[in-house]
């Protein structure tokens, strides 16, 4: 068991974001980091870092407005990412802060706004062919603020419209993955919402589009481990943007609030892989950026969390559970599942890293790097260079 659960690992490949890195916050402001990321080189050399600790973060997800210039085009990216040990995974469209988008990008009224927006779109698909990468992820702030202020049913359809040509342009190996949130910045009613509208959106685009679940994208009583269930069965889940929340799209670090719900997510992806005999082709991606919590080492915490509770749902003893599952013995059945997150795995986690000739603390080794005072002091200078406004450094 123990074997089988350490060599799972290497299924968790956990793509970062490269705006993981850089200074963002919330609307009501952000707290400046010395050692956050400047430019795009400084966004890969430290996923690139998180990588050569972790061992499990080959890729970095790209927003293209924040990561791509006329000056800085996709070769000279995927150049830089080269250079940092890790590749461009998906492609993530910026349809959500052009001046034009205030009634939408896909849902707009205004038809001239749309093609803006597809047009946005198939640049992305077309960049993502340059540099290699298979992975397009959509994400909408689309909807209205309140009610009446446009129809629901024909933006539905100006979605459809949308989707529809974005597969078109994909090529063979390209997924379009379409991320649903239910609310914000849209207040009233947000135009994917929900893994359902997702669904449909996706088998209505065609075969190449999956649903892409965000674990911060749900009401607080929503039962995200069945979504992910369904998804499965249904051979939809295109993979997961992970942080956690308390209230709603919060984006905290993995496990910070609720580890046993990413541990059920998690059970569900083993369970079918016993089922299925191979593990799901999904992408598992964090997205995150932290305004209080030092960018490096949350990240770091992050991808080890996911890796701990990926370890203990591979600990669940399967038989065990169907037998227990089988005569309804409930109790049985759930001290399964609990048994195993309750395990200690610091050891399996251990042996996997050292296989792969890691530390078997990531986050203590990048302590003991001293990478985070080097960038923290690096950038400072570089920052008051450029007369950009710098921020508190953190210990
Ligand atoms: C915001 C959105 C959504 C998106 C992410 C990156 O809520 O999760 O995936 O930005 O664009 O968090
Ligand atoms: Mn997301
Ligand atoms: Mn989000």
């Amino acid at each position: 068991m123990n074997e089988q659960a350490v060599a799972s690992l290497d299924q968790l490949q956990i793509e970062l974001p490269s705006w993981g890195f850089a200074d963002t916050g919330t609307r009501f402001g952000k707290f400046l980091q010395d050692g956050s990321a400047i430019d795009t080189a400084d966004k890969f050399a430290d996923a690139g870092m998180a990588h050569q600790l972790t061992g499990c973060c080959p890729t970095v997800a790209v927003h293209v407005l924040w990561d791509f210039s006329e000056e800085q085009n996709a070769a000279a990216v995927a150049q830089i990412a080269d250079e940092a040990g890790v590749r461009i995974g998906s492609i993530n469209a910026n349809l959500f802060q052009d001046q034009e988008y205030k009634l939408g990008s896909f849902g707009n009224p205004d038809a001239a706004v749309r093609q803006q927006a597809l047009a946005h779109s198939l640049d992305c698909i077309e960049l993502g062919k340059e540099v290699g990468s298979d992975l397009f992820t959509l994400w909408f702030a689309d909807g209205t603020n309140y009610p009446g202020q446009d129809s629901i049913r024909k933006r539905k359809r100006r979605f459809q419209e949308g989707l529809r040509a974005c597969h078109a342009a994909l090529s063979d190996s390209q997924t379009m993955l379409v991320e649903y949130k239910p609310f914000e910045p849209a207040f009233y009613h947000t135009d994917v919402a929900d893994w359902g509208m997702s669904y449909v959106f996706c088998k209505d685009a065609g075969p190449q589009a999956k649903v892409l679940v965000d674990t911060g994208h749900h009401y607080a009583a929503q039962n995200i481990e069945q979504i992910v269930a369904w998804l499965l069965d249904e051979r939809m889940l295109g993979g997961f943007h992970f942080n956690d929340r308390r209230y709603a799209d919060d984006d905290l670090t993995l496990g910070s609030i609720d580890p046993y719900q990413i541990f059920r997510i998690f059970n569900e992806i083993h369970d079918y892989a016993d089922e299925a005999g191979e593990y799901p082709d999904i992408a598992y991606m964090v997205d995150q950026s932290h305004n209080l919590k030092p960018k490096m080492e949350a990240m770091i915490q992050t991808v080890m969390t996911a890796q701990d509770l990926w370890v203990k749902a591979a600990l669940v003893d399967r038989a065990a559970l169907r037998k227990f599952q089988r005569e309804g013995s409930i109790v049985d059945a759930e001290n399964v599942l609990k048994t195993a997150f309750n395990t200690n795995v610091d050891g399996l986690t251990a042996e996997w890293r050292s296989s792969k000739g890691l530390a078997a603390d990531p986050l203590d080794a990048y302590r003991k790097s001293g990478y985070g005072a080097r960038i923290a002091q690096e950038r400072a200078a570089r920052r008051k260079e450029l007369g950009i406004q710098s921020g508190g450094s953190y210990a």
